[in-house]
């Protein structure tokens, strides 16, 4: 993958340059992209600072603003929600934090798209300084456009999502996304107050060493998967393999942006609790897979592609293997051996 040197690159002329390229552009979704680099903005802000509010003696209630202090997570789907309820490109949006689609305010034009996103995802990392992300899936409705947006703009297969991505709040900040034509990566630089391009056409290796997934849930896993895991870890000289190592940051962002760089496998299997798996199809699973998928990785349930699963509700969990092509095939070859 290069890196590039010789030109800064924003995001904002990035995506302008994509849509100059691509027929029909009307900068509607440059000008949706841009909104959305500046709730980012916000939300970093804010996670740079997360442990600071404690240590400059807020009460827990309060900020030194004298501000209601949110949690991170709320703070995030507001920030988002605002950022984007006015700019007249969305005729609705949908959370991970929300039961039920958010409508535009009705003092503001309906556009043709609608967004779904988890605002910040990893939620058991947030307090701890542990890499976190936001994920985002944009669509384009399905149904009259100047109305409001319905279910049905919602649940479509993610194969039609017109752009994903994700930003990664880490040691420095990321936002890599995909509008259907390869995936760019942007560096944070807190100094300007700009996304850079850093990460140019990422494509992920073909195969990796690395599994990533929660091996305390072994036991409540299916056969398949527990051989796979086994197999994983062993040296099987006849295939001329090394045992995997296990990364396992517990943070889909952060784990799925390592397996994007690195190759392997991140994974999210069904078991015996989460008899869908635990990761949600709408926010999480069809963004990270569109990524993947446009830098050459596949994404599968353990039957099928997720990009083609029909979503029948909002919430609607999936098991999530994605990753290396190649090392997305021998998950599903024990998986589906009998
Ligand atoms: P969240 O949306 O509540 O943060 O849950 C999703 C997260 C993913 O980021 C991560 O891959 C997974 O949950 C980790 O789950 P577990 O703690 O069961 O390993
Ligand atoms: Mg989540």
């Amino acid at each position: 993958m290069p890196l590039v040197h010789n030109k800064v690159i924003t995001i904002e002329r990035h995506i302008i340059e994509q849509q100059e390229r691509s027929d029909g552009a009307t900068g509607d979704f440059s000008a949706l992209l841009r909104d959305m680099a500046l709730a980012f903005k916000i939300i970093n802000r804010e996670v740079m600072q997360a442990g600071l509010v404690d240590a400059l003696g807020a009460t827990g209630q309060e900020n030194v603003q004298g501000e209601i202090v949110q949690k991170l997570d709320e703070f995030a789907n507001t920030v988002i929600y605002r950022a984007m309820d006015h700019g007249g490109h969305l005729c609705g949006m949908a959370s991970e934090e929300n039961a039920e689609i958010l409508p535009i305010p009705k003092e503001y034009r309906c556009g043709k798209y609608v967004l779904l996103f988890d605002p910040l995802d990893g939620s058991s990392n947030i307090d701890v300084n542990v890499s976190i992300g936001t994920i985002f899936s944009i669509l384009k409705r399905v149904t009259p456009e100047d109305t409001p947006g319905e279910l049905q703009d919602f649940l479509q297969p993610g194969y039609k999502q017109i752009a994903a991505g994700y930003t990664i709040y880490g040691p420095s900040t990321m936002l890599v996304y995909t509008a259907g034509r390869g995936v760019y990566g942007f560096t944070y630089d807190p100094s300007v107050g700009e996304f850079l391009l850093s990460h140019d056409d990422i494509r992920i290796p073909e195969h990796g060493s690395i599994y990533s997934v929660n091996e305390g849930n072994y036991h409540k896993w299916d056969a398949g998967m527990k051989r796979y895991i086994d197999w994983a870890k062993m040296d099987v000289p006849e295939e001329d393999k090394k045992a995997y190592s296990l990364r396992y940051i517990g943070s889909m962002v952060a784990d799925v942006h390592r397996t994007l760089l690195y190759g392997g496998v991140f994974l999210y299997p069904a078991d015996i609790k989460s008899y869908k798996g635990k990761l949600r199809l709408l926010y999480e699973a069809n963004p990270m897979s569109f990524v993947v998928e446009q830098a050459g990785g596949r994404a599968s349930n353990g039957q099928s592609r997720v990009l083609e699963i029909q979503p029948e509700k909002l919430h609607q969990r999936t098991p999530l293997i994605v990753g290396s092509p190649k090392n997305v095939d021998e998950v599903e070859r024990f998986l589906n051996a009998t």
